[in-house]
């Protein structure tokens, strides 16, 4: 037994703790503690009982709301079945029911699914799917790749290229060569207290035929974008922008990936956000609500054009040598399964549609409050962005998130912007609580 398993060499103290957190102030966090024991439905549990409002549906992930039956259960004897099954050469009967019961779901005309183990594999998966289709075709001089600023496409190195949110990329070196990125949408001075998607903006789409003339189209496999850019303080595009890129996409033979990882699993009012726009990409990253977060799981999906180019050489050879040891892991899709029929049975992939205007009434009735200078929503998305502290960029936000979790409520602060996307099974007395808590903290906070 090494010294730290031995009971009376554990402290209650996690200020030396060997855990390494995830994109978190570690040394802070480990002073004063922010734990999470327990769930159910919308509420989360502190270790001493004290009942915390999830306003983050976790991390954008637990849409149906925690720790459902029907779920638990399903991952329950899903394990006690099959703990284990080797993905490549081999199958199990979960991954082929699970990618055939989510076709019907999908926007029409995407009809296979590669499944991965969470968005940042999604995303990685479906640029080398981009790469590989040109290749496959005999275009392989499509090698570039274009993302966004202010995207957030996950932390893989693809990802990370792609992605446009500074301090995400500037200590990882070069990253991948070959990528360009389009200019971000967002447009205070047009479009502040816009509700849902902003009127002005549309034309900001053209910034891909800049590119493409740049370097020419020939040479451009990809495009990715989040259709609602989340992690980077929640940007809806503006009316129109989505169409346009889909037209240039389509003028220059280049493929549109749509990245819904949160967007997707109804937080729109749609199964998809490309069902909400109308705009349909040639492929689709998803993951998070994918098994409503119980499980790591993620998933590409991809239009059946796309599918059987790879399904054109000869039958002995491996279409894709690319997937995951845990791809279609027999856990996640018995999770995945009991997901979908939580999501069926209470009709969670539309509900937001019903929703969606008294939680845009509520989040723009924070306008009055100090130092908020805009508000974004759409769907069960909302932002509300602070003016920074002078000299303290950051600080308000973050008091505003401490302070909130004080309050019995968990939102979720990039910067100086909160952001709210609760599970979509929300009452209209918890969007007041919501809200009501923001707005108390608000009205004191320096
Ligand atoms: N793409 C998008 C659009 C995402 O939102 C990823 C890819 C990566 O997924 P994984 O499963 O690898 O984390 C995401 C994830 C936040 C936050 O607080 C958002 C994400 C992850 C962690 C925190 O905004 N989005
Ligand atoms: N590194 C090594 C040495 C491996 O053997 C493997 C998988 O077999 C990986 C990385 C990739 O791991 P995963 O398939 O879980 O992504």
């Amino acid at each position: 037994m090494n010294e730290r398993a031995r009971p009376e060499a554990v402290s209650t103290s996690l200020e030396n703790s060997a855990f390494f957190m995830p994109f978190s102030m570690n040394r802070a966090f480990k002073k004063a503690p922010r734990l999470l024991a327990r769930a159910e439905g919308m509420y989360y549990y502190t270790p001493e009982g004290r009942k915390i409002l999830d306003g983050t549906a976790g991390l954008w992930c637990v849409n149906a709301g925690h720790c459902r039956k029907k779920i638990v259960e399903a991952v329950q004897k899903g394990v006690a079945t099959l703990d284990f099954a080797p993905p490549f050469q081999m199958g199990h009967p979960l991954a082929f029911e699970f990618a055939d019961r989510l076709v019907p779901l999908l926007p029409k005309g995407m009809t296979r699914v590669f499944f991965t183990n969470s968005g940042s594999e999604s995303v990685d998966t479906a640029l080398k799917l981009a790469l590989a289709y040109h290749r496959v075709r005999g275009e392989g001089h499509r090698m570039r790749l274009i993302g966004r600023e202010k995207g957030y496409h996950g932390v893989n190195f693809g990802g990370t290229a792609v992605g446009g949110i500074v301090g995400n990329r500037k200590i990882f070196g070069a990253l991948v060569a070959g990528v360009d990125h389009m200019r971000h949408t967002h447009d205070p001075t047009k479009n502040a207290f816009s509700r849902g998607q902003p009127q002005h903006g549309a034309e900001l789409a053209e910034d891909l035929e800049r590119i493409c003339q740049l370097h020419d189209p020939s040479t451009i496999a990809a495009v990715i974008v989040e259709p609602v850019a989340c992690s980077a303080g929640v940007y809806v595009p503006p009316q129109g922008y989505l169409q346009k890129l889909r037209e240039i996409c389509d003028r220059h033979g280049i493929l549109l990936i749509f990245d819904e990882v949160i967007n997707a699993w109804g937080r729109l009012g749609k199964p998809f956000a490309a069902d909400y726009f109308g705009v349909m990409p040639d492929l689709i990253t998803t993951a998070k609500g994918i098994t409503n977060g119980t499980v790591p799981m993620g998933a590409v999906l991809m239009k059946e054009n796309l599918y059987q180019t790879f399904m054109t050489g000869p039958e002995n050879t491996i279409e894709m040598p690319h997937g995951y040891t845990y791809s279609a892991h027999p856990v996640a899709c018995a999770a995945g399964l009991g997901t979908l029929e939580v999501y069926q049975e209470e009709g969670l992939l539309t509900r937001v549609g019903e929703l969606a205007k008294y939680w845009e009434d509520a989040a723009h009735s924070m306008r009055d409050c100090p130092n908020v200078v805009d508000i974004r929503n759409l769907g069960l998305i909302a932002a509300i962005e602070l003016a920074p502290r002078a000299g303290a960029p950051g600080a308000r936000g973050l008091e505003a998130h401490l302070k909130a979790f004080e309050k019995g409520v968990y939102m979720r602060v990039t910067g100086d912007v909160i952001a709210f996307a609760p599970p979509l099974i929300i009452k209209k007395e918890e969007i007041d609580q919501l809200f009501g808590t923001a707005r108390e903290i608000l009205k004191t906070l320096p």
